[in-house]
């Protein structure tokens, strides 16, 4: 990849949807006022350094297929030439965020201390990337599972050495994150979980893990990160059980450990579906405990059960995400994080232009439609009627919780009209689809 070819495709401007050239916006205008806010303000794009400037296309079966080297050999350049190319990508598309692992931006050294160096000389670099073409921070992470040393996990490791390292780098990343302006430090436990239970004490390493984000948490707020901290939670991959194992999980670890204040979950669609849940559900859970922080928009296939990261096209699920995230008042630090790759045979600059449009124009109709169904106020209206026994007599005694058990006991024996309403799923949907299709 070059960054002449993003050049020559140059700004990628709004036409509307009936425009038919390859490189326009569909659908997403970001200067549009919708409720009162830009649509850029409302969606906050990001692009995921790792999908987009680092990996090549290998997989378990192949070798590389993209070229992710821009041109350099020398392992310095290369990653200089990467944020080169990152940068022009998110002008050229009118992002305004991005998110990395702090092994992402630099190369590795000879050892951790080497390879904090070279970290800090490409957070400098990026910073400057930064101001130059007035791009910001999304969330900062550090990556405690690709190296071999976090077989059996980081901050649930067995060994305390393994440990130790883990926050160190986690350190070394919020460092970065403040540095670079960033509103989110993000936690994603690829190897916090087990294998087998036969050589496992679960018990200690949740424990363990505990500690590790309070340290966190507490070494963050010191140097004053004001920002989330944020859980991703995913339920396998790649270990067999993860901890995070998906949001209600995250919330009831959070609870027990008193981190309810500074955390807050960062969704990702793809892994809503491994853990059996809709991503509207996953949204709703983080919602209704004021825990919605960010999302990683992508999706995974029906067919295969793995995290394929697809670029989002599915409208009825960007739809209900859109309706979720306004239905909680919208972003505040977070955004919407594409953790997105386009398929290994799609390895072009225009493959990757391409499908940085197809994502946001996916959002974009996402939120012109979630728009939509608040506005025309028939979903919301069906369920606000559905549960209004609980306005008035004994749903409201209920609901101010104002009866005992006993009192409920004389009340059921005088019903005697007892009728339940029809719960009219097949009529919402297809109010859903006269609005997505109209
Ligand atoms: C992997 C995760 C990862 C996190 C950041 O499945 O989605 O990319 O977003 O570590
Ligand atoms: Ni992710
Ligand atoms: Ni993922």
């Amino acid at each position: 990849m070059k960054i002449e070819d993003l050049r020559k495709i140059g700004k990628i401007q709004y036409k509307g949807s009936k425009n038919k050239e390859k490189f326009s916006f569909k659908h997403y205008n970001p200067e549009e006022v919708i409720l009162g806010k830009k649509m850029k303000d409302h969606l906050k794009f990001a692009m995921s350094y790792w999908h987009t400037l680092v990996a090549e296309g290998a997989d378990m079966f192949g070798e590389p297929a993209s070229d992710k080297t821009f041109g350099e050999s020398d392992p310095l350049e290369q990653f200089k030439a990467k944020a080169d190319f990152g940068f022009e990508l998110m002008n050229i598309l009118g992002i305004d965020y991005y998110c990395f692992h702090d092994v992402d931006i630099a190369p590795k050294g000879k050892d951790l201390k080497e390879t904090f160096d070279l970290f800090d000389q490409m957070v400098e670099y990026i910073g400057e990337l930064q101001n130059k073409y007035h791009k910001n921070l999304l969330w900062g992470t550090a990556n405690n599972f690709t190296d071999k040393k976090f077989m059996v996990g980081a901050a649930t490791s067995p060994n305390a050495n393994v440990y130790a390292i883990a926050a160190a780098k986690v350190k070394k990343t919020i460092d970065a994150t403040i540095k670079l302006g960033g509103t989110g430090f993000v936690f994603w436990g690829g190897r916090e979980g087990y294998e087998t239970l036969l050589n496992t004490d679960m018990g200690k390493e949740l424990d363990n893990l505990g500690k590790f984000l309070k340290l966190a948490r507490d070494y963050g707020r010191k140097q004053g990160f004001k920002g989330d901290f944020l859980i991703e939670p995913k339920p396998m991959e790649p270990t067999k059980h993860q901890y995070d194992f998906d949001t209600a999980t995250a919330i009831g670890f959070l609870r027990k450990h008193d981190l309810m204040n500074d955390f807050k979950i960062n969704i990702e669609a793809n892994h809503a579906t491994l853990a059996g849940h809709t991503f509207q559900h996953e949204l709703r859970t983080a919602a209704i405990d004021n825990m919605l922080g960010s999302i990683d928009a992508n999706e995974g296939d029906v067919l295969l059960g793995w995290d394929t990261d697809h670029f989002p096209i599915n409208v009825y699920g960007s739809t209900m995400a859109m309706y979720e995230i306004l239905k909680a008042g919208g972003f505040k630090n977070g955004g919407i994080n594409f953790d997105a790759k386009t398929r290994r045979a799609s390895n072009t600059v225009e493959d990757l232009v391409i499908a940085y449009i197809l994502g946001m124009d996916t959002y974009a109709l996402g939120l012109r439609k979630a728009v939509a169904i608040i506005e025309d106020g028939r979903l919301d209206e069906f369920v606000e009627v559905r549960y209004d026994s609980f306005n008035h007599g004994i749903g409201k005694k209920i609901t101010n919780e104002e009866v005992t058990l006993e009192e409920l006991y004389q009340y059921a024996l005088s019903i005697d009209d007892l009728k339940v309403e029809s719960g009219r799923q097949e009529y919402l949907e297809s109010i859903l689809n006269q609005i997505l299709f109209s």
